[in-house]
């Protein structure tokens, strides 16, 4: 089966921040094909800044599944953390947002790719551009590293610690 290039934000900013993203990353690992993780970023809160710092990443895979299945996985590893649904852009223990699926361009109900909020994210931009910096943005037709030169923000993202070891992948 062809597979496909996706890019995963994750992203916690409750209780033990560092073991709920490399959980995370275990139980993705298990079910999507991991070639490169970012470092680990501490982020100031967007959107609703009333809230503990984050953690983020951004995670490279090769996927065999459809766009709505790699959401069906995203949302099986946030159940398998513990997260508690709190409210929107509020805090959570962890968080996986499907960022891009190769340069598919996808407007479902429950599923927008790419991630819509992409170009407004310091947290996003900062670790794609680490990871792949000359990926382009399938609507905005610009690169990642020269979105993440441009964004808002970019100094309340501070490289926190190395990339997370990925583990030996059955996806
Ligand atoms: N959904 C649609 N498209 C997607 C996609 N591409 N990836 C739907 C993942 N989910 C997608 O998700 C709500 C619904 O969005 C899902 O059920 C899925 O069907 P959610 O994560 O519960 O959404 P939310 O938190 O209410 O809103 P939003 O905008 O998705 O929140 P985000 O993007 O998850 O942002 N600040 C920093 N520094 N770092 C962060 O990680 N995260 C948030 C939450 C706010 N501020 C942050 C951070
Ligand atoms: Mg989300």
């Amino acid at each position: 089966m062809g597979r496909v290039r996706i890019f995963v934000g994750l992203g916690s900013n409750l209780g033990d921040r560092m073991d709920n993203l490399e959980r995370g990353l275990d139980i993705l690992g298990g079910r999507l094909r991991l070639v490169k993780c970012s470092s680990i970023y501490e982020t100031e809160p967007w959107g609703f800044v009333e809230q503990p710092a984050f953690l983020n990443c951004v995670v490279m895979a090769q996927a065999g599944n459809s766009p709505e299945g790699v959401l069906q996985i995203l949302q099986e590893v946030e159940e398998g953390i513990g997260r508690r649904p709190t409210f929107e852009w509020g805090p959570r223990v962890f968080d996986a947002d499907l960022l891009f699926y190769g340069s598919r361009i996808v407007n479902l109900p429950r599923l927008t790719v790419p991630h819509p909020r992409i170009q407004e994210r310091a947290f996003v931009l900062v670790p794609m551009a680490e990871i792949a910096p000359d990926f382009e943005h399938p609507l905005m037709a610009m690169t990642m590293e020269t979105m993440a030169a441009r964004v808002e923000g970019r100094e309340g993202v501070r490289r926190f610690a190395p990339p997370p070891m990925l583990g030996v992948s059955e996806g």
